[in-house]
C-alpha cells in the first residue's frame, strides 16, 4: 500500500528473497553443479524450509476448519519477512527488524459506538470467547502478491455476538495502537495515524472473518499483527488491520486510511476483483511468494461464497 507514485513503483517491484531464492533453485537445477551449490547457506535452506525459527508460543488445542485450502502454505520465513505494516516502517523487511520488541502485554481493547454496553476488554479474555481453530487462507498480502498461511483465531462474529451491537450499527470501524515509543513509522506523518479500517456489518459478521491471533499454530509474530489482526479472505491485505485496540460500531460507513490517502486507489470495499485495474497496475495476476510464474487472481480471492453479499452492487464503482 502506497502513496507516493515513485516509492509505489520501488517498492512493488522488489523481488521478495524467497523468490530470489527459488529462481537461484531452478538455476541449480539446471546446472550440474547443484550438489556444490547445495554447501552455501542460502542454498541449503531451500533444501530445508522448515528449519526456520519460529519465535513464538505454540497455541494448544486447535480446531481443524472446513474453510482452510489445500494449497501449499507458503514458508513462515517469507510471511514473516515480506510485510505491510507503516508503524513499523515503509519496506517490506522493516516490520520483522522494527516490530521485535513490541510489548503485546497488557493489552486492551475497547468496544465502542452502537452497542448495548460500552466497554473495555483484555485481549485475554477475547482469546477465550471461542475454541481456537487454524484456517489455511489464501492471502493477498502486498500488491500482486499473495501467500497462503495457517491463521490461527475465530470468527469475529463470535466477539461480535458477546458486545451486543444496537440496531442502529451498519458498520464496524477498527482503530489500531499508535505508539510513538515502540512504533519508530509513526514519528514521521507518513499516514495518517493511527491506521483504521472498516467493514459493513454483513462483511464482518461472516463466518470467514476471522478475528487473528496467531499463525503456524503459534502466537502471532508481531510484524503479522499481533495480539489481534483481522483476516478477511476475499479482500485485499489492506483490509487486515493489525493491532487492534478499538472495535466501534456505527451507523454509517467509517473512513479508513487508504481510502483517506489515496481515494482513487483505494475504496472501501477492497473486494479481490481482477477485473478493476489499480489506477497504476493491472490486479489480473498475483504472483505468490515463492513462485516465479503468476498466476490468475480469482474474483473474490476465490472465496466466491461471499458474492451474495455484493448481489445489486456496482463493483467497478464499489471497489
Ligand atoms: N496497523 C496496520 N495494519 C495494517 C497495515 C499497516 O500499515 N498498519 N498495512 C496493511 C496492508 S497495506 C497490508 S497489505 C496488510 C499486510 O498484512 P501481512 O503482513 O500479514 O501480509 O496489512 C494491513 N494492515
Ligand atoms: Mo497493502
Amino acid at each position: 500500500m502506497l502513496i507516493r507514485k515513485s516509492e509505489g513503483i520501488r517498492s512493488s517491484e522488489i523481488t521478495p528473497r524467497s523468490l530470489y531464492l527459488s529462481r537461484r533453485k531452478f538455476l541449480a537445477g539446471l546446472a550440474a553443479a547443484g550438489a556444490a551449490a547445495a554447501t552455501a547457506g542460502g542454498v541449503r535452506e531451500i533444501i530445508s524450509p522448515s528449519a526456520t525459527v519460529h519465535a513464538g508460543n505454540k497455541i494448544n488445542g486447535l480446531q481443524k476448519s472446513p474453510f482452510s485450502t489445500t494449497e501449499t502454505i507458503t514458508p513462515y520465513k517469507d510471511v514473516t519477512h515480506y510485510n505491510n505494516y507503516y508503524e513499523f516502517g515503509t519496506e517490506k523487511t522493516d516490520p520483522a527488524e522494527e516490530a521485535k520488541n513490541f510489548r503485546t502485554r497488557p493489552w486492551k481493547v475497547k468496544i465502542e459506538g452502537e452497542v448495548a454496553k460500552k466497554q473495555e476488554l483484555d485481549i485475554d479474555t477475547i482469546l477465550k470467547m471461542a475454541p481456537p481453530e487454524e484456517r489455511i487462507y489464501r492471502h493477498r498480502c502486498v500488491e500482486g502478491w499473495s501467500i497462503v498461511v495457517p491463521w490461527v483465531g475465530f470468527s469475529l462474529s463470535e466477539l461480535i455476538k458477546r458486545v451486543n451491537p444496537t440496531s442502529k450499527a451498519k458498520f464496524v470501524e477498527f482503530t489500531t495502537d499508535l505508539d510513538m515509543n515502540q512504533m519508530p513509522g509513526t514519528r514521521r506523518p507518513v499516514l495518517d495515524w493511527p491506521y483504521k479500517e472498516g467493514l459493513r456489518m454483513d462483511e464482518a459478521m461472516h463466518p470467514l472473518t476471522l478475528l487473528c491471533f496467531g499463525m503456524y499454530g503459534e502466537d502471532l509474530p508481531n510484524q503479522d499483527g499481533a495480539p489481534l489482526r483481522i483476516v478477511i479472505p476475499w479482500k485485499y491485505g489492506f483490509k487486515s488491520a493489525k493491532a487492534i485496540v478499538r472495535i466501534r460500531f456505527t451507523e454509517r460507513e467509517p473512513m479508513n486510511t487508504w481510502n483517506v490517502m489515496a481515494p482513487n486507489e483505494y475504496g472501501f470495499y477492497a473486494n479481490v476483483n481482477p477485473n478493476v485495474d489499480h489506477p497504476r497496475w493491472s490486479q489480473a495476476k498475483e504472483r505468490r511468494l515463492g513462485e516465479f510464474y503468476k498466476r490468475p487472481t480469482l474474483m473474490f480471492n476465490g472465496y466466491d461464497q461471499v458474492a451474495s453479499l455484493y448481489s445489486g452492487m456496482d463493483l467497478r464503482k464499489d471497489f
